[in-house]
């Protein structure tokens, strides 16, 4: 029998399910019909029976019995790991206070309730809070500079679309409903698809154009754009004047941004550069997908801020088919605060840069601190050991003798088998919750079709009995994860969890003109804003451009390191998700350093030859692909495999610095300038 169900990975298409569930299994995956998801789903996920059964799931509580990272543990039961774990957690307070624990999430689950029991305990602790800065944190900023609002034009309206430019995203790989729907509009009425990306992804290789411009210049290439429009009649000057700030000083200033100015830093043909800002002109009715691909760069809140200038110099965003989407994640406005017990309590630890965690971990950064030692890491939904930036630092930092680490993981991750403390999770297979989406519009409930493998614990259930042992009460610690889904939506007006399971989803997207910013932008006046008030937005707000610019803030090439390297998703992959089942392993093959094919012939390397990736921090052996149509001096490296993946073990993002980006932080995970040479 198939039953309703919602993908719960951290990915913006959040899809609906349909699972085939027998004798406490699970067989075939396939997509719901909720209208975006449209029976359409991933490779990976359709799957998922691969992982929901895989023989290596974390199946009980284990307690390190050998040294730190070498991966010997020993079953115990979970009463003797929340006494274990209560106890350390209470010891490192007594020590250091309570800022010296870490409660380190991310969105391994996606889900409301699931997610938020350890923030939750956090704030009513008074632990250290996190700033969330792997994934949104530079490309929110860039977009809430200039559209003020987190929301945009729904997918589903590409089929009333005359182009559809995709911008520093790879949804073949990480969206495949959107490329759905981007297919429907091609299919009927052959609309243009115009790609932005310094590589030749399955994405790009589907465009009538594909802009491969230098990593790091998209603000360059948006400027000429805007150039060109403004030069040639095709900006919407009425539009302007009413829905936004632009100034003879925004003009002014853009008019000396020429496409030969920009072929300049993009290393794009001035002419492509002309071609495609006449295409954009005349196309009123254009589609904007924004990525959050091209912000992972130092400069990439300014880039994401010029490029958000596009549909408001078009006009584009008054017709049906047209504007931008970058996330809808501001769409739903659940009141969350009960749930993460602020109604309780209102926070005042410090806020640790998660993204540093190398750095914060080894102790050699008092100024990122601002405090005691971290003392005690209680890690759930992700796994940094992979994942974060600097990660031979994280990895140092997990080895510390003093420390106390506790994973709550569904797997022996590489970050788990540093942990003193691994406890079993469940999948969203085996615990309800609630989802909203950033791709598209709709809140949607999952519930638990199957009995938890094993001893595994949903986070909700091991947070609220590790609350009891610490002593902490909240009223939503005694509720169970189905009462707090129906607390959340009823105190959001947004209905019940009964009726949301019988109507299968709840589509919130808001009318036309709310939808396309016609009743204003985000800010107090309405309008959009090329000129934007940086310093509401970050610290770092001097660095910033007054006016859509190109930013040099970027880790640019120098001779000793000529290549600047991106570090792009996998498509089989899910963040380090999926790096364990066999069809995923079988799909991606081995890591692989993707060079253009005249950079690795100058190096005299061919196809599956070794070479080295270095720089100042480290140096990475893999092998390597000349492929073309990139830049000569980019590489691409698409992951996130496991280190240990790597032939000496030392994974990508070891050479990914930490450096934040700017006004407001953010990994920076495709801003790195490298060495390429051959491999022994
Ligand atoms: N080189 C490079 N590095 C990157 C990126 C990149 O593009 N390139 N992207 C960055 C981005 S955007 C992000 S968001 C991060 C994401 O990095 P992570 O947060 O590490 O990624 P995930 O794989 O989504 O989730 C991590 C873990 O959550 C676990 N998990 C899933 N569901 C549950 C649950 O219900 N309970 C518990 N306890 N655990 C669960 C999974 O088993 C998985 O091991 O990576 C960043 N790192
Ligand atoms: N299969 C799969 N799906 C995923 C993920 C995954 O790891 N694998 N991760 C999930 C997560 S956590 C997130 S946040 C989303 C991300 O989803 P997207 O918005 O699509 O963003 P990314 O996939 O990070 O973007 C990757 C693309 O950005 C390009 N890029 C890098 N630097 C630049 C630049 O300077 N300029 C331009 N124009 N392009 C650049 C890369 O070459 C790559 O093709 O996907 C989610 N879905
Ligand atoms: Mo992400």
């Amino acid at each position: 029998m198939f039953r309703p169900a919602v993908c719960p990975h951290d990915c913006p298409s959040v899809c609906a399910l349909k699972v085939e569930v027998k004798d406490g299994r699970i067989g075939r995956v396939r997509g719901g019909d909720q209208p975006y998801t449209d029976g359409v789903i991933c490779a990976k996920v359709a799957r998922y029976a691969e992982r929901q059964h895989h023989p290596e799931r974390l199946r009980e509580p284990l307690l390190r019995v050998g040294a730190k990272g070498e991966g010997r543990f020993a079953p115990i039961s979970w009463n003797e790991a929340l006494d274990r774990l209560a106890e350390r957690l209470r010891s490192a307070v007594d020590r250091d206070g309570p800022e010296s624990v870490w409660p380190y999430h991310y969105a391994g689950t996606m889900g409301l309730v699931q997610r938020a029991a350890l923030r939750r305990l956090g704030h009513l602790a008074g632990w250290s809070r996190q700033r969330e800065t792997f994934c949104v944190a530079l490309s929110d900023a860039g977009w809430m500079a200039g559209v003020g609002a987190k929301r945009g034009v729904d997918a589903r309206e590409m089929v009333d679309s005359e182009l559809i430019v995709v911008w520093g995203g790879n949804p073949v790989h990480t969206q495949v409903n959107f490329m759905h729907w981007v297919q429907k509009a091609r299919r009927d009425r052959e609309v243009p698809l115009v790609v932005v990306d310094p590589y030749r992804t399955a994405t790009a290789a589907k465009a009538d154009l594909h802009l491969a411009l230098r990593p790091g210049t998209d603000g360059a290439l948006a400027c000429a754009v805007m150039q060109v429009l403004l030069a040639e009649g095709l900006a919407d000057r009425d539009y302007l004047a009413a829905h936004s700030d632009f100034s003879p000083a925004v003009e002014a200033h853009l008019m000396t941004r020429t496409p030969a100015w920009t072929a300049a830093i993009t290393g794009l043909p001035a002419a492509q550069i002309v071609d495609f800002a006449r295409l954009y002109g005349r196309c009123k009715r254009s589609y904007l997908r924004v990525g959050y691909g091209f912000t992972r760069q130092r400069n990439g809140a300014a880039a994401m801020h010029a490029v958000s200038c596009l549909p408001a110099v078009s006009g584009a965003w008054q017709w049906p088919g047209g504007g931008a989407l970058y996330s809808n994640g501001g769409l739903y406005g659940l009141n969350t605060a009960f749930l993460n017990g602020l109604d309780a309590c209102q926070p005042t630890a410090r806020r640790l840069d998660m993204a540093q965690i190398g750095a914060i971990l080894a102790g050699d950064a008092q100024a990122l601190l601002g405090g005691p030692p971290v003392g005690a890491l209680l890690i759930q939904n992700t796994n940094p050991a992979v994942v974060a930036p600097d990660s031979l630092a994280v990895r140092r930092g997990l080895l510390r003798d003093d420390l106390f680490t506790c994973v709550h993981e569904q797997f022996m991750t590489e970050t788990a088998k540093y942990a003193d403390l691994v406890l079993p999770a469940t999948t969203f297979l085996e615990h309800d919750d609630l989802y909203q989406a950033s791709g598209h519009t709709h809140l949607q409930l999952s519930r638990a079709w199957l009995a938890p493998l094993g001893a595994c614990r949903s986070n909700h259930d091991f947070i609220a009995a590790l609350a009891g042992r610490l002593g902490i009460a909240h009223p939503a610690f005694a509720a169970s994860a189905w009462q707090l889904v129906d607390t959340l939506l009823q105190s959001s007006g947004r209905g019940s969890a009964e009726a949301l399971a019988v109507a299968g989803w709840l589509d919130c997207a808001p009318d036309f003109d709310e939808a396309h910013f016609l009743n204003g932008f985000g800010h107090a006046d309405g309008r959009f804003r090329f000129a934007p008030d940086w310093s509401a937005i970050g610290e770092g707000h001097a660095a910033m451009p007054a006016l859509p610019d190109h930013a040099e803030l970027i880790d640019a090439p120098t001779p000793a390191l000529p290549f600047r390297l991106v570090a792009a998703p996998a498509r089989h992959f899910l963040n380090t998700t999926f790096t364990e089942t066999p069809g995923s392993q079988r799909g991606e093959g081995r890591p692989t350093a993707l060079l253009a094919r005249a950079a690795g012939e100058r190096l005299g390397l061919a196809d599956g030859d070794r070479v080295r990736l270095s720089n100042a921090q480290a140096s990475v052996l893999l092998h390597v692909r000349l492929v073309d149509g990139q830049q000569p001096d980019t590489v691409v490296v698409e992951s996130q495999w496991p280190n240990s993946a790597f032939i000496e073990g030392i994974g990508i993002n070891a050479l990914v610095a930490a450096t934040p980006g700017w006004p407001a932080g953010g990994a920076a995970y495709h801003d790195t300038a490298i060495q390429v040479e051959r491999g022994e």
